[in-house]
């Protein structure tokens, strides 16, 4: 499309996380200060920024007063490029801590038994998906591409298809229900919504409106096995008369149009591994997570066995035909792909050059002479195996004293999700383990394990990375593990080992690491020994493959790869339009 000027009109990308990346307080005196983070998304986009007028929508990280909110939605769409969904404390909580965190994400690293489900916690990520939809669509133009950012947002691209088209009623419908619901969340009415299982068909209201929901009215006339039944029929005034034999996703377009909402392309990225249907179908709500995301232009993984688990979950559990590379649902094809996320290297060897670093590094092994250094890095996460590295040193101190006091592991946690039980627990429990090991290897001079439950700054992880001699993750379940590729960047001069737990997507790239299994606590210790002792010239080359991938597969190229694919696509089965 050509505006008047004549000059191309610029592609505009919408990209939504739960978190805006950006922080914002309140001083003294009242007035508002806004601190720009630096994670790794921030960098993967740099890309994309470069291209396309760029925008960003999510949860400001609290709830701001109503007559501020102008003024801090000013200043964070002019300044940052940064649109806010505001959410209740109690919906943040539930849907953040909650679901997000008390369901999906364990669920998704094989722990169901540390899954807690609860209804409230559900109708709260409804909630919170519902706003976020809300606000998107407002802002979304004809055109527009949305990414979709992780499992916080897994029902956004359902709700927002329905919301900028009209046409598909489950955005009505979980608008409806959740009118009912007012905050505080009501055990009476959680019944209430929720006895209406399979599936996210409702009841018709009992506030006395007859107002009836169709529910996925296409998916039935294709024949599609799906159990979701209409109830009543919808009312004649709410959709325009389609010509037959359109699909659903024409009569979507149809209706977008109208608003000048049309050709919106959304894509979804989750940045956690998808389960094996196994484990996924244990989850209560499979139907509507899976419903939630099949909306997508474009669906995006890690690797391919996300890929494919995902796939296999929409045949086994909503009866769908899946080809190799996507779904196609209500007449559009949901394309699905892998896409290795990365780092941005030259971070890191840049500011190794640092004189601050430097400092730091020389002090750091001054300190350390004599002593070879592992390196962990993990938020404080059961998902990150720290119990099992820590079994794992201490079965390699025990099998090789002559290592003791000659080998420190500095394991960096970073506190994480604290308001949430099991994490609590995680901490106690390595605690733990920390003081049985020093207790029974450490002496008045000397202790392996170097503990420290804290955040801490760039200058000083980059040191710590360039330090080390070989670094250890050994994640039980980890989307990816970034840390990895940031120790690989740091080690230009010291070649370290890389040794990898298979459980994290990494291990499906990066190739040149000592792969492990952390559940087998004999062959990982085996592989702290064969770490350290690897001679010069096998660990230059294992790291010069190491480093040249992590130096190709950037964050950078991630975001630019996605989101061209994303441009690129139609919406369209590859076969032209279903019906
Ligand atoms: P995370 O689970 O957070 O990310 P990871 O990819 O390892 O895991 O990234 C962690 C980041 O936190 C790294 O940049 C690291 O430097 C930083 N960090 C950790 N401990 C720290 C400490 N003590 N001090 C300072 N910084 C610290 C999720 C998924 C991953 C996936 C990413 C990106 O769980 O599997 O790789 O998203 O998709």
């Amino acid at each position: 499309e050509f505006p008047e000027s004549g000059e191309k009109k610029e592609q505009r990308l919408i990209v939504v996380s739960n978190r805006l990346p950006v922080t914002i307080s309140k001083d003294a005196n009242g007035e508002y200060h806004f601190k720009m983070s630096s994670g790794g998304l921030v960098s993967a986009l740099s890309g994309c920024k470069k291209t396309m007028s760029f925008t960003w929508i999510g949860w400001p990280g609290k709830d701001i007063p109503m007559a501020d909110r102008e003024t801090v939605n000013r200043r964070l769409l002019e300044e940052y490029n940064c649109y806010p969904v505001y959410l209740s404390d109690e919906v943040a909580d539930r849907h953040y801590n909650g679901f997000s965190n008390s369901i999906l994400w364990p669920l998704f690293h094989y722990h169901p038994g540390e899954m807690n489900f609860d209804a409230a916690h559900w109708l709260a990520y409804r909630e919170a998906n519902m706003r976020f939809a809300e606000v998107v669509s407002n802002f979304c133009q004809s055109g527009d591409m949305v990414w979709v950012q992780d499992y916080h947002l897994m029902l956004l691209p359902m709700l927002l298809r329905s919301m900028i088209s009209g046409e598909s009623a489950q955005g009505e419908m979980v608008r409806k229900e959740l009118g009912r619901v007012k905050e505080g969340v009501d055990d009476e009415v959680v019944k209430d919504v929720l006895g209406m299982q399979p599936g996210v068909a409702s009841a018709p209201g009992e506030d006395g409106q007859d107002e009836g929901v169709e529910m996925l009215d296409d998916v039935e006339e294709e024949g599609e096995p799906l159990e979701i039944k209409t109830k009543t029929p919808p009312p004649q005034n709410r959709r325009p008369h389609f010509p037959r034999g359109l699909s659903t996703f024409q009569k979507q377009e149809m209706v977008a149009k109208e608003k000048g909402k049309d050709g919106i392309r959304i894509g979804f990225f989750l940045h956690t591994p998808f389960p094996s249907s196994e484990i996924y179908r244990v989850l209560p709500v499979r139907r509507e997570i899976l419903l939630g995301v099949l909306q997508c232009d474009l669906i995006g993984f890690h690797t391919y066995d996300y890929a494919r688990h995902f796939l296999s979950s929409c045949t086994r559990i909503l009866g769908l035909q899946t080809q190799p590379n996507g779904i196609e649902f209500e007449g559009r094809y949901a394309q699905v792909g892998t896409y290795p996320i990365g780092i941005e290297p030259m971070q890191f060897v840049e500011g190794l050059q640092q004189e601050k670093v430097q400092n730091r590094l020389k002090a750091l092994e001054t300190r350390f002479q004599g002593c070879k250094v592992i390196i962990g890095v993990d938020r404080l996460d059961y998902i990150k195996g720290i119990p099992q590295k820590l079994h794992a040193l201490e079965v390699f101190l025990t099998q090789h004293p002559e290592w003791i006091g000659k080998v420190v592991l500095v394991q960096l946690a970073i506190p994480s999700r604290q308001d949430v039980e099991e994490y609590q627990n995680l901490r106690a429990c390595v605690n733990e383990l920390v003081g049985r090991i020093n207790g029974r290897f450490g002496t008045v001079e000397f202790m392996p394990i170097h503990f420290l439950h804290k955040s801490v700054p760039f200058e000083e992880l980059t040191a710590m990375y360039a330090l080390a001699d070989a670094c250890l993750v050994t994640s039980t379940r980890d989307g990816m593990n970034l840390v990895a590729y940031e120790y690989i960047s740091s080690q230009s001069k010291r070649h370290g080992s890389m040794v990898l737990s298979e459980f994290a997507g990494a291990a499906q790239s990066l190739n040149g690491s000592i792969l492990i299994n952390p559940w087998d606590v004999q062959s990982t210790a085996d592989a702290i020994h064969a770490a350290l002792e690897m001679g010069p010239e096998q660990r230059k080359s294992n790291w010069e493959k190491l480093f040249n991938y992590v130096s190709k597969y950037t964050a950078e190229a991630w975001g630019t790869t996605f989101v061209n694919e994303l441009t690129r696509l139609s919406g369209l089965p590859p076969a032209g339009p279903a019906g």
